[in-house]
């Protein structure tokens, strides 16, 4: 598959999405069958069997790696099954270096899943990028990475950390879940592979969960699709649909997200009672510098914290009309969440501290309602825990 130059909007549209030969339907066919023919034992026409590929899963997966830049995409049944299913590259007694702000249920998958498997994890903050080469060792065969993290938003030097690991033979793998494609590329400043959660902003209408692995390296795809096909943890015909017609909408989609959550955190971060918001779009971040360098937007989600620790941020989050209380993110529904209680209550706390996810700390995922709509229903709740 050759990288495709056409522009992400005209990309998110039409990429492996060629008029169906049998109908000239223009929008991809949803291909239900489990099964294909076949004329010859042994000789299929192009598909076998819907574990190991199906014409919608391929024209999703063609468009996602479109999207990324990549030559090869691949698709499964959640995020955390493409996670699981890249880290079956691993073997007992590797080690791994992960950021140390990442999505609650990707900590577990390292910590409770791949260390009994033998496989160790070491978490370090990779704003300072020469703790990643301090934590390489001789066993060291992966490095993960999210950027912007979850729920933090701090963010990671790309470029610089996939030099390190490059210098050193690893792949990096890179967690685009928070940025999409339309904000930061991470395969063209150097990372090997780019996962994202398509439950998030790929499919953009909380209505499916899935994954995405995209890489140009060829050894790697090669054992992806293996491990796709032999462990199975593919999404279903329907879903690859639903995330096709999201994507068609990304581009436009990230645009107001980005609009729309740079206004409110500029408006949050003035207002009284909220001690420090998180959006690396505020001059104020630590990070502001590389999200203009690194990211062409900085993107739909705002953390922050209130004051007066846990119970001001249950009442904050209890008063919101507009933004629905609940996990997830990137739809084009306002969210707000309790990262402590819920997205990363799987992360023990004494860890969670150290990271920084105090108590206090509220999530918001900026969604596509009238922005001032947004703002009056964040005033309205912050007024309410004064
Ligand atoms: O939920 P799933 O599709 O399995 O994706 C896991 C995942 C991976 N990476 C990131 C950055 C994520 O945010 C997630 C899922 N996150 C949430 C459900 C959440 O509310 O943060």
């Amino acid at each position: 598959m050759a990288v495709d130059s056409r522009s992400l909007d005209t990309l998110a549209i039409h990429a492996g999405q060629e008029p169906d030969p049998s109908h000239a339907a223009v929008m991809q066919p949803i291909v239900l069958s489990s099964t294909f023919a076949q004329a010859e034992p042994g000789v299929p026409k192009r598909f076998e069997y819907s574990r190991s590929g199906n014409p919608t899963r391929e024209a999703l997966e063609a468009c996602l790696a479109a999207l990324e830049g990549g030559r090869h995409g691949f698709a499964f049944g959640s995020g955390s099954a493409a996670t699981l299913t890249l880290l079956h590259t691993l073997r007992p007694g590797d080690h791994v270096i992960s950021g140390d702000d990442v999505y609650g249920g990707t900590f577990r998958l390292f910590d409770k899943v791949l260390k009994p498997m033998g496989v160790e994890t070491t978490f370090v903050d990779m704003r300072e990028v020469t703790r990643v080469e301090q934590a390489i060792t001789a066993k060291t065969r992966l490095v993960w990475m999210e950027t912007p993290t979850n729920p933090l938003l701090k963010l990671f030097d790309i470029r610089k950390i996939a030099a390190i690991a490059k210098g050193k033979g690893l792949p990096l793998v890179v967690d685009n879940t928070f940025a999409s494609p339309m904000l930061q590329r991470p395969l063209e400043l150097g990372a090997t592979v780019v996962m994202h959660s398509t439950t998030k902003y790929i499919n953009g209408h909380s209505d499916v969960v899935g994954g995405a692995l995209v890489t140009s390296d060829e050894t790697l795809a090669e054992r992806i699709r293996f491990l796709q096909n032999a462990i199975g943890a593919v999404p279903s015909p329907m879903d690859c649909y639903l995330v096709l017609r999201g994507l068609k909408t990304l581009p436009v989609r990230m645009r107001q997200h980005v609009k729309s959550a740079s206004d409110l955190a500029a408006r949050l971060a003035g207002a009284k009672g909220v001690r420090v918001v998180h959006y690396p779009g505020l001059p104020s971040h630590p990070d502001h510098a590389l999200c203009q360098a690194q990211m062409a937007g900085a993107g739909g989600m705002i953390s922050l914290e209130l004051d007066g620790g846990i119970e001001p941020s249950r009442r904050f989050l209890s008063a919101l009309r507009i933004f629905t209380l609940a996990e997830s993110l990137g739809g084009v529904e306002s969210l707000a969440e309790h990262p402590a209680i819920m997205t990363h209550a799987s992360i023990p706390p004494e860890v969670r501290r150290r990271v920084g996810i105090s108590d206090s700390l509220v999530r918001l995922s900026v969604g596509l309602e009238d922005v001032e709509d947004l703002w009056n229903d964040l005033e309205r709740a912050l007024a309410s825990v004064r």
